[in-house]
């Protein structure tokens, strides 16, 4: 079974003259699953359509943005609306206090926000903040959690770092990570530990509530409670990256279903439609130590840019509008699928594990329980190569890495997951 990519292997030769691997983010490339990446020519609900017409089911979503699926008629049409009035102004549009309205009503742990333009943005700023409002400079990070590409957060880093296998980046200077603490997730004695030996001296712990970046990876019972307690009894501000996380596990993120309350909180992906958007926010005695009322600089050009605003008001004006009905429902379709593939898997005698939390899931290619980056590392990531082109192969759309989690829409419907799991039946009996 194969598909014909034409036009879309000379594409890709084309962008390879223009851009390193051809691509403008590296996991694009599909370096780590092996085969042609398509190029993508449209999308529509659950579907993405290639160059040369060849039609697949997304479980990628644009990395998480889409939980309406593509093209969502909300959407567009509010992009089409702020389009016709202008794309920027470099000043400030009312659409950016009704988009932060609707961030403020869902997250009550944040009072006052600033938008920027990528999760990247977001996390950098916020650990400005942190270290400004706390007089401190070490940081703690987990092992196998991202949040952006950042000099000081790649340290042991999880979504492309952790797909290619590199322990950082190249081309950042030792004295810039020296004061990023990296432990090991799930783990309440190493972050017991980091607070005994650099006592008085970690401005924030930095957390995934539930990792996506070395595939789902969710907290164990109590583990982000014991976090959130921690970072209190230390005078640490405890950040929220829900990047990934927010408006996606459920309407008020991950920390509405765990029930824990930040000092700061990181968004991005859904909050922009499937625009340029971030965001980050917290108590407003702490925003306004960011300028020009406080002494933290931070700024951006496209900050706030009213195409983006009025696509994410778009999306948490439906998601909102429907909350009670689309988490439930989506939970519900993903468990069914990840139990679907489960079962599929243990019938070709293929070893495979999973975790899901809402509309977030990866199957893991190992035979043991995947709960921190010792654990999630040792999986079979050739095999998840093989079974990734052979999924691809029959028009489903997954990760091209065993470090990211997969997602689901709204578009998505059951008889989408039952091709799925008849597609990855198939591919299961292949890889023996
Ligand atoms: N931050 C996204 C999820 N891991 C990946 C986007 C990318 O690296 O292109």
């Amino acid at each position: 079974m194969s598909r014909k990519l034409d036009l879309s292997h000379s594409l890709q030769q084309r962008a390879e003259t223009f851009f390193p691997g051809g691509v403008n983010s590296p996991v694009r490339a599909f370096r780590a699953v092996g085969g042609e990446p398509p190029m993508i020519a449209s999308g529509k609900g659950a579907r993405m359509i290639d160059v040369d017409g060849n039609s697949y089911l997304d479980y990628v979503l644009s990395w998480g943005p889409l939980m309406l699926g593509h093209c969502a008629p909300e959407v567009v049409a509010a992009v089409a609306e702020a389009n016709a009035k202008g794309t920027s102004f470099g000043a400030s549009t009312p659409a950016e206090a009704d988009l932060a309205a609707l961030v403020v009503e869902a997250f009550p742990s944040i009072e006052k926000l600033r938008f920027v333009s990528s999760g990247t943005e977001a996390t950098m700023s916020a650990i400005r903040l942190a270290r400004a409002a706390t007089n401190r400079k070490y940081i703690v990070k987990f092992e196998g959690c991202y949040h952006g590409h950042s000099d000081a957060l790649l340290v042991k880093a999880g979504s492309g770092v952790a797909t290619f296998g590199i322990p950082g980046s190249a081309g950042v200077p030792e004295e810039f990570v020296k004061f990023t603490l990296a432990l090991p997730y799930n783990n309440v004695p190493a972050l017991e530990e980091a607070f005994a030996k650099f006592k008085d001296q970690i401005a924030c712990v930095i957390i995934e509530p539930v990792v996506g970046n070395m595939g789902c990876v969710p907290p164990r019972p109590g583990y982000l409670q014991a976090v959130r307690e921690l970072t209190q009894r230390e005078g640490t501000l405890l950040i929220l990256d829900e990047v990934m996380t927010g408006f996606r596990v459920s309407f008020g993120g991950a920390q509405e279903l765990y029930n824990i309350k930040p000092d700061l909180t990181t968004l991005g992906k859904v909050i922009g439609g499937g625009l340029p958007v971030g965001a980050y926010g917290g108590s407003a005695t702490l925003m306004d130590q960011i300028s020009p009322l406080g002494p933290v600089y931070q700024a951006g050009t496209l900050s706030g840019n009213p195409l983006a605003m009025a696509a994410g008001i778009a999306m948490l004006k439906t998601l909102g509008e429907n909350r009670k009905m689309i988490y439930p429902a989506l939970n519900v379709m993903a468990a069914k699928l990840v139990a679907g593939i489960l079962d599929a898997a243990k019938s070709a005698g293929v070893p495979l594990v999973a975790n899901q939390v809402g509309s977030m899931f990866t199957w893991f290619f190992a035979d043991h329980e995947v709960f921190d980056w010792d654990t999630a590392a040792p999986c079979d990531t050739a095999l998840f190569g093989r079974y990734h082109r052979g999924m691809l192969d029959r028009g489903i759309w997954l990760p091209p890495s065993q470090f990211e989690a997969a997602f689901l829409s709204t578009a998505h419907t059951a008889a989408d997951i039952d091709l799925t799991i008849a597609a990855a039946r198939e591919v299961f009996a292949s890889l023996k």
